[in-house]
């Protein structure tokens, strides 16, 4: 189970910190929806989730097989760009982890790109997605995750802007390139470190 360090005063190499990022508030129990596209009719019968593109295993998920995988939950803050961070966020799900060693990432795979099941699109450098930060999740708070913030479920990758969180998340490309996403195509910075403020390019 993965968790933000408590206490952790330091600077790691991605600047994560404690407390409220430079430039946010804290929108208390408010969690504000921000979506570019029309929310899906998504059921869970027709919603899957693949590892595709540099791995030795190319994987697809039905929602019954990747609720089989060990769960694994993550506690702490979210970060959206438009400056609020909401704190105490309890989510369920899987490790990305998991979902990478399943299909055997290959030695030159270098950045990812997650795709949703609306066409939506947000690239990271795959070492983002390694080791403990980011989950495919499908609970909050003990709840199923609503349509609005990306049920049946979305990527979760709580140490970058919430942006790069894809809602109804379909799946990860793996390139041994980087390729803009859709707001990263649209001004937004390529990797959103919220401790580093890097909201837009050139930040
Ligand atoms: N599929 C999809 N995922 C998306 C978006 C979107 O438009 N479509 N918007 C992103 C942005 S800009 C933000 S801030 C968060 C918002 O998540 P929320 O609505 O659950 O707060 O979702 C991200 N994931
Ligand atoms: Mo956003």
């Amino acid at each position: 189970m993965a968790r933000i360090t408590r206490g952790f005063t330091g600077h790691s190499r991605s600047g994560a910190g404690v407390g409220l990022p430079p430039g946010q508030y804290d929108t208390g129990t408010d969690w504000p929806v921000l979506t570019a596209e029309a929310t899906p009719k998504l059921g869970t019968d027709a919603w899957t989730f693949t590892v595709e593109g540099m791995v030795d295993r190319p994987t697809t998920w039905t929602w019954t097989e990747i609720r089989a995988l060990p769960g694994s939950t993550y506690e702490g803050p979210i970060h959206c760009v438009t400056t609020w961070s909401k704190f105490g966020m309890r989510f369920a799900g899987v490790s990305v982890d998991t979902l990478l060693d399943a299909a055997g990432p290959q030695g030159g795979a270098t950045h990812v790109v997650a795709f949703a099941h609306t066409g939506y699109t947000t690239n990271l450098p795959l070492a983002d997605l390694r080791d403990g930060k980011a989950w495919v999740t499908w609970e909050v708070d003990g709840q199923p995750l609503p349509t609005e913030h990306g049920g049946p479920a979305r990527l979760l990758v709580p140490h970058l802007y919430f942006w790069k969180s894809a809602k109804w998340v379909a799946g990860l490309t793996l390139l041994d390139h980087d390729e803009p996403g859709f707001w990263e195509r649209n001004g937004y910075h390529d990797r959103g470190d919220p401790w580093l403020e890097q909201r837009y390019q050139g930040d």
